[in-house]
This record gives C-alpha cells, structure tokens and sequence, in this order.
C-alpha cells in the first residue's frame, strides 16, 4: 500500500500550548473516504520542545517508513524550517513527492514555487490575492486517491486536477494556480479527527493539565480585521451538534477531559454556542475558546461559566478609538464607542461567571487620521493600557506586538506603508523566507532578537519575523515600563492583586 507521511514542523515561540490540527484533519478525511493509503503523521514539534535531535528523528523516520508522499504544514513562521525539511526529504528519498500546505501557503504558495521548486512539487494554496485561508480536505482527497490509484507519476502528472495546487510549469517557467474548492459542511461534520495525538505539552496549565483536545467546532471569520490571516475567508460554517457529540464522546473514550475550541470566533451563533456548551458539560469536559466582546452577552457568558468553561480568549487589541479604526476592528468611531463600552462589561461578566478572563493588546498598528492612517503613538499605547488595566475583574493582561502576516491588508495596502518595513511595496511572503534574501539580494527585514534585545520575547516576538518600524527596543521598554506600573497602581487602587501581567519570558 502506498504512504504518506504528513509533518508537522518544529517552532520556536510557544505562546501557549496550542497543536496544529490540518494534519489530523486530512489523516482522518482519508479515512472517512475508505482510501487504500496509509498514512502516518510525526510531530516534529514535540520533539523540538523535549529537545530530542528532531532533524534526526525525521531522517531516520523517512529511511525506516520509506513514504511515497510527504506532506508539510506551515505557518509563515515555521518557513525555514519547513523547507529544510523538504531539502531533507528529497535527499534522504529519492523520487519521493513532496507537498505543502497550512496558513502560509494559503497566502503565499507562489513563492514557495518560486523560490523552491527545487523541493517542493507542489503547495495546497494561493497567491493570496483571493483568499488567505484554503482549505485542504478536498484538494487531500483528491491527492490521497491519485496516489492510490497510479502512483507518483500518475499524481504528478495530474495535478492540474487537484483543488487549490501551486505548481510550476518548468516548460514555460510560470506558476499555475488552480482555484481551491471550499470543504462543505456535511464534510466537516464527517470528518472530525479522532485519534488526536495526546500530549502532556498540549495539556492546558488552565485546565489543570487535564489531557486536553484540540479542534474546531466552527471554521472561518465574517470579519476582515487588517492584522489578521484568518480574514478574508469564505464565511464561517458551524458544524452541527450532533457531529460535535459524537467527536466528544470518541475524545472522552481516548482519555481526554478538556476541550480547547480553537475557532476564530466561537460564539459566533450563540444559540448554537449554548447548546455545544452544554454538550462538552454533558459529556464531561471543561473547556475553553476564543470570541469577540461584540459576540458575548452575559446570558452567553453565565451559561458558559454554569457549563464547565474555564478560558475565554477575547482579542481586545486596543482601548482607542482611532486605532481600532485602523485595525478595521470596527468600522468607525460609532462602533469603536460601542465596543469599548461593551468592553467593560464584558469583562466584568467573565468575573461574575468565575471563568478567569485576559485582555490581549496588540500595539505597533496605525491610527486613522482624518484622510489617512499614520502610526500608533505613545499616548495611544498608554492610553490602551490604562483602558484594560482598568476593566473591573481583569485577571490577566497581555502584551503582543504586530507581526505582518503574509495576505494581510496591513501587508498589502499602500495606506499603511506607514509601518511597513517594506515601504509603498507589499510585504508578501517572500519576506519570510530566507531563500527570498539570497536570491534577491534585498536587506533581510526579520527582526533578529539576538541583535536586538531579549524585551522582545516580552512582547512575543521570536526571531525571523517581519515586524512594523515602531517595533525598537527602547520603544518596547517603555511600554513594558508604563505597563507595569499601570497594573501595580489600579491593583493598588482595589487594594488587591487583582490584575497580572502577563509576560510569555524574557530570553537574553
Ligand atoms: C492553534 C494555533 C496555534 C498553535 C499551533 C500552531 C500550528 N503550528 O498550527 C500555536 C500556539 C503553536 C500557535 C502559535 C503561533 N501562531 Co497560531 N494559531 C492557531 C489557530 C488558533 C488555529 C490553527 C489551526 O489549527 N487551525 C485549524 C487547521 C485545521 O487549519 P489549518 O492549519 O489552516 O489547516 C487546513 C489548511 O491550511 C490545510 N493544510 C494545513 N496543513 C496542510 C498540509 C498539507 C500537506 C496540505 C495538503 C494541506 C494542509 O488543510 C487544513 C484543513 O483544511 C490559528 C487561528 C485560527 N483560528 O485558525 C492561529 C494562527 C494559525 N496563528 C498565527 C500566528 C501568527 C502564530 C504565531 C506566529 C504567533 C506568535 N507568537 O508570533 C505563533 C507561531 C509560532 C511559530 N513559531 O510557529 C496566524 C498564522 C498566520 C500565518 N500566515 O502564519 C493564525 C492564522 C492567527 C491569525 N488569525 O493570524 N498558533
Ligand atoms: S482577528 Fe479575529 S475577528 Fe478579526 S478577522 Fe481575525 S479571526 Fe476574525
């Protein structure tokens, strides 16, 4: 039988102990269809956190298993490391065809053929001009059953026929990319993954270290923040109630006790979002997920706390006005007004329902000016900060600073050139990639912690990501200075420590 091994890459800033699932999802989608391939998935990103000789590991896995077909997920700051394991593949496998996919394909596969076609086949993606999220389970199928019906060969020369393929013409040295085919629901309600990998690095400290399970309830974002890469998708579809049960229930067979929804808005229905929470209640998990205040209300909010949730990630971003605008987190100054309004209340139902809440900000963005965006400044920051350390029952504040994700309009759009290390120019996802720096000759604009300063790790930022121009160490210490005593004086205030910071580690 034929063999696919799907990996997923080692990474080198864990902001919390989150799994990437797309590996999970195609094993399974090739399961549910009764397709003759075998697959296996290695996790080389276990073995990078338990510090074991990973690029070994994988070598040694490729000679024992002997794959026809490896596939790769990455993120934009898993690149690297991504296509070195593709070099890797190629050398150790002769003829083995290699495939990649995940978030930075779906914005920036035509780089990946552009600059590493060499090792690469082909990429499930897009130049993402269309779309920054294509998803795989179709264009899996398709590829799963190619393989199983001629071979390498047979997928190879067909792949004008699988949905959402990058590839290059060596004949005519240009990049073909074929529209992606959305997954349908009643897929996503078949094909839920079971068989999770369990590990205790993917156990929530939030859930007490119960075996914790990831996935999606739900997939997609009507919204179009300008930060994000998981806007400008195709909608959100939810899956129904019944095909969540059931996953419960496999999950709860396997061992797991605690759920973590990692959809982009998972109250995005909240009846919808009621009824799942008193199914994961039911079944016998706690649980936790990620929403938006303007999706919340505190009927939603109680249930939840009734129902066993104990997280709720709410992206605040920021507490002003103009610079929500600029993040196209709301529209306009009406709306801002609202959402930092409902804000506040938000977070003092989190408190009264005892799930414990945190306020993310994100600086480094734009404010919007009368006719033009120019960059947050100081007083915006600080302004931010004393907005969230003054929510009543904040239990954690957090601090992250902008990253500009291939796809996005804050990557794209001439109006931000602003921040932009790249200027007027797009900052595509070239950019990411240190291929792109050899073959061009441009200046690598990735922020180099080791040059810069260990205060970056305070704000998340990890090496080899491209930042916006207000990203400076003695900008970042500042800002952690003023938040700091922020957090001492409101907890002062309440005569209580009501209030952290929150700081993911400061590396020198
Ligand atoms: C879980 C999660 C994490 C986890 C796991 C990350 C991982 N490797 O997947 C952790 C905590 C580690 C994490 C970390 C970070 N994350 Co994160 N994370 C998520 C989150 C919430 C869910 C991702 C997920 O599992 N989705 C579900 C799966 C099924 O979707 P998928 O991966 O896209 O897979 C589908 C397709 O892409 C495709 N596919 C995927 N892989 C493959 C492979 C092959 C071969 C094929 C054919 C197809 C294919 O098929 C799948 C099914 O349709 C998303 C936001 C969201 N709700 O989607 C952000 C998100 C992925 N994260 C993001 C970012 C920026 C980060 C950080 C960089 C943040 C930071 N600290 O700086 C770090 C990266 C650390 C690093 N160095 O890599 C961005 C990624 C953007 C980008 N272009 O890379 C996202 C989209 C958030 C956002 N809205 O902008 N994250
Ligand atoms: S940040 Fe959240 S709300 Fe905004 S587009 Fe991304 S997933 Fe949607």
């Amino acid at each position: 039988m034929r063999k696919i091994l799907l990996v997923k890459p080692p990474f080198n800033g864990l902001t919390y102990p989150g799994s990437p699932k797309g590996p999970e999802l195609l094993r399974a989608a090739v399961r549910a269809n009764g397709i003759g391939v075998e697959t296996m998935i290695t996790d080389l990103q276990l073995s990078w956190q338990r510090k074991e000789d990973y690029l070994g590991q994988f070598a040694q896995t490729l000679e024992g298993w002997k794959p026809d077909l490896i596939g790769i997920t990455n993120l934009s700051a898993q690149v690297d490391i991504a296509n070195e394991l593709a070099v890797i593949s190629k050398d150790t496998l002769k003829g083995v065809v290699v495939v990649k996919g995940g978030y930075h394909e779906s914005a920036s596969a035509d780089w990946t053929m552009r600059l590493h076609h060499d090792v690469v086949d082909f990429c499930i993606g897009s130049d993402g001009k269309t779309t920054t999220r294509v998803e795989g389970e179709l264009a899996f199928i398709r590829i799963a059953r190619l393989l199983e019906e001629g071979g390498k060969e047979h997928l190879l020369g067909n792949l004008h026929s699988i949905p959402g393929a990058v590839y290059m013409d060596m004949e005519r040295k240009r990049i073909i990319s074929n529209p992606p085919l959305d997954t349908p629901k009643n897929i996503l309600d078949r094909v839920f993954a079971s068989g999770l990998i369990h590990a205790p690095e993917y156990d929530f400290p939030i859930f007490d270290l119960l075996p914790t399970a990831h996935a999606e309830l739900s997939r997609g974002c009507p919204n179009r923040c300008n930060y994000c890469a998981a806007a400008k998708t195709f909608g959100v579809r939810i899956r129904s109630v019944e095909s969540i049960e059931r996953q419960l229930k496999m999950l709860k067979k396997e061992g797991f006790r605690a759920f973590y929804a990692d959809d982009s808005n998972f109250s995005v229905n909240r009846n919808w979002a009621k009824r799942v929470a008193t199914s994961l209640y039911d079944i016998g998990f706690v649980w936790g997920a990620n929403s938006r205040v303007e999706l919340l209300d505190r009927e939603t909010i109680l249930h939840f706390g009734r129902t066993g949730c104990r997280y709720l990630f709410t992206g605040l971003e920021s507490g002003v006005e103009a610079v929500l605008i600029g993040m196209n987190k709301v529209r306009d100054s009406m709306r801002a007004g609202a959402y930092l309004e409902k804000a506040q209340k938000v977070y003092a139902w989190l408190s009264e329902a005892k799930i414990p809440s945190a306020a993310f900000l994100m600086f480094g963005g734009v404010r919007e000016e009368s006719d033009c965006y120019s960059p947050e400044t100081l007083e915006d920051v600080k302004a931010s900060i004393r907005f969230a350390a003054g929510l009543k029952g904040l239990r954690y504040l957090s601090m992250n600073f902008l990253r500009i994700l291939p796809g996005t309009r804050f990557a794209e759009d001439p109006a931000f050139s602003c921040i932009r290390p790249t200027g007027k120019k797009p900052l595509h996802g070239g950019y990411w990639d240190s291929r792109f720096y050899e073959i061009s000759g441009e200046k690598d604009i990735r922020a180099k912690r080791k040059e810069k300063s260990g205060i970056f790790s305070c704000f998340e930022l990890e090496d080899d990501m491209p930042l916006t121009t207000l990203a400076e160490p003695g900008y970042l210490a500042e800002i952690l200075a003023f938040a700091k005593s922020e957090v001492d004086a409101q907890n002062r205030k309440r005569g209580q420590h009501e209030t952290k910071l929150s700081i993911v580690g400061f590396k020198d």
